[in-house]
């Protein structure tokens, strides 16, 4: 309990040495690089959808796959993990990937009796699927517990570039998250 205590005192302390008011991507946790100071959701527009990156805004978390999705849900109105719908929107998010130095992302895409599916309902096409994994297999393998089934995008994990891995869904990760353009608007 004393240590409780202690643990407590010394946390708000520093946490106080910055003054109070602080935003989670205030002083403790500086921007991560490629990111933008803002109040807003949204980090960047593109064909129609606006894009949202976690890590930009909260100081680096990384999530389950649920997890990370229910952070986008949470952003407000028409919010959702991202649903690669195109390949021009794959290069983008690889782009952002690289761009960002990030290891991986979630994305909304799961694995649904019926096949993989995109939270948007879009059809899954545009199949940017590694042809390597950490046993050698195509993606994707279902490789981990026989339990693979949450879709996440990685920088080059198996020297293979930035490239589309089904994962078990335990793992933690960020997420970029999407939602139509104007579709937070009301008026
Ligand atoms: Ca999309
Ligand atoms: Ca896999």
């Amino acid at each position: 309990m004393k240590f409780l205590v202690l643990l407590t005192i010394v946390a708000s302390t520093s946490c106080n040495r910055y003054g109070s008011g602080g935003s989670p991507t205030g002083p403790h946790n500086p921007l991560p690089p490629g990111c933008k100071q803002t109040s807003q959701n949204v980090d960047f527009i593109l064909n129609g959808s606006e894009y949202h990156y976690s890590w930009c805004h909260d100081g680096n978390q990384i999530y389950s796959h649920s997890e990370a999705n229910q952070y986008c849900a949470r952003l407000g109105t028409g919010w959702q993990g991202v649903s690669i719908g195109s390949i021009a929107e794959d290069q983008f998010i690889s782009s952002v990937i690289g761009s960002h130095a990030l290891k991986y992302i979630w994305t909304s895409g799961t694995k649904t009796y019926s096949g993989w599916r995109w939270q948007s309902g879009e059809p899954f096409l545009f199949l940017n699927w590694s042809s390597t994994g950490a046993d050698g297999n195509p993606q994707p393998d279902n490789r981990e517990g026989n339990n693979e089934a949450c879709h996440a995008v990685l920088n080059n994990f198996y020297n293979d570039g930035i490239k589309w891995h089904d994962i078990a869904c335990h793992h933690n990760k960020p997420i970029i998250c999407e939602r139509a353009s104007g579709s937070g608007y009301q008026g």
